[in-house]
């Protein structure tokens, strides 16, 4: 087993900076388009053999130091009595919205290997072939929360907002279940053969740090905290969270995910140097020419400073527009760069 990711992640010295990409499974690989004309998102999901496919296919692709289990963040919620789908080129939609204490009592409690088998069994799979550590992951309350409120991708959260300042009580209850969740879901994932774990609050950004800090960082920090005994590296990521970075590093993060809107070395004084950095390239900048991308990828190197603790990665998601072969000569690069 390659450790050098886990030990990037605890600030160890490493041999060379590891690299993984948020969706590094996806649409933009003709395979993975392929499979998904055959079998839906939440059944690909659902299917531990297809699951554990789609993952290792990126990391054979890649050269990448990480594999991501291929699954989606609603995947738990809709174990949990939510009736909820994902529509192509829109995302998770959730027909009847939870925006009441009744509409509450509906989301069930979620017991891993009861609700969601699958994923244990796609995890253990994975761990068998892979020769990377595989990190699991899941939403943090938050950016769940969003999707179950608004009933669907938004903008400007408007409606998730207007429950959190306007009835905190609902808010908290909502946030409580969903903490419970996710906590025993990442857990279930650890103990089936994760090595590390990712909380994406991908929408957190929306937030003000006075309302994140009294609204939301306590439900994340109780998935974090409740980790703790694991042992294994947590990542926590968000979009547009400059100036919540320290908060989410408070929450009990050993590794920050940040998005290109800060650079690396301004992110990580914010964070702190006692926590580890994963980021930051802008995925638009892997669809510009050759020269321009290397020259931004050497941008984000230079921020980390060959310091320990630096895990490169894009500031968000691999773009459906991505060439696969761009990626891999990127992984390439900041490998050769960065051999000591
Ligand atoms: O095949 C398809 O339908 C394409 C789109 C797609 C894919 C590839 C969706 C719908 N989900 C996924 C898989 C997925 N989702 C992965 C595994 C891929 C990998 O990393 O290798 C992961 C980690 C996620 C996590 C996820 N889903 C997040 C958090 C990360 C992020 O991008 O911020 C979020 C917010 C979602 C919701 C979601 N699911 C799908 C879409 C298009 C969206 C975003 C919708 C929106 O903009 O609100």
């Amino acid at each position: 087993m390659d450790d050098l990711f886990l030990r990037a992640c605890r600030r160890q010295p490493v041999e060379r900076t590891p690299v993984w990409f948020m969706r590094q499974a996806g649409r933009y690989q003709p395979e993975y388009r392929a499979l998904r004309e055959h079998h839906g998102i939440l059944e690909i999901c659902r299917t531990p053999e297809l699951a554990a496919e789609v993952t290792a296919l990126a990391v054979r692709q890649l050269g990448v130091d990480a594999a991501i289990l291929f699954s989606d963040i609603m995947v738990p919620v809709a174990a949990m009595g939510v009736d909820l789908r994902i529509e192509d080129g829109r995302g998770p939609v959730v027909d009847s919205p939870v925006r009441a204490a009744a509409d509450v009592a509906r989301v069930r409690p979620l017991d891993p290997a009861e609700d969601v088998p699958f994923v244990a069994e796609a995890v253990r799979i994975l761990v068998k072939e892979l020769d990377v550590p595989l990190i699991g992951f899941a939403g943090a309350p938050f950016t769940l929360a969003s999707y179950l409120v608004e009933g669907g991708p938004s903008r400007d959260f408007v409606r998730t907002k207007a429950l959190m300042l306007g009835e905190p009580k609902v808010w908290r209850s909502l946030m409580d279940r969903l903490s419970s969740a996710v906590l025993a879901y990442l857990r279930a994932q650890v103990e089936a053969g994760a090595r590390a774990v990712q909380l994406f609050d991908s929408w957190a950004g929306a937030l003000s740090p006075g309302d994140y800090e009294e609204h939301v960082l306590p439900s994340s920090r109780a998935v974090l905290e409740g980790l703790a005994d694991l042992g294994v590296p947590r990542i926590h990521f968000g979009v547009g969270t400059g100036e919540l970075l320290p908060l989410m590093r408070d929450a009990g993060a050993d590794v920050v995910g940040v998005d290109w809107r800060v650079p690396l070395d301004v992110a990580w004084d914010r964070i702190g140097h006692e926590a580890a950095i994963q980021g930051n390239l802008d995925p638009a900048a892997v669809l510009a020419s050759w020269d321009v991308l290397r020259g931004k990828a050497l941008d984000v190197l230079g921020g980390a400073g060959g310091r320990p603790g630096h895990v490169f990665n894009l500031g968000h998601g691999v773009l459906p527009e991505t060439s696969p072969d761009t990626l891999r000569r990127l992984v390439d690069l900041v490998h050769e760069e960065t051999a000591r």
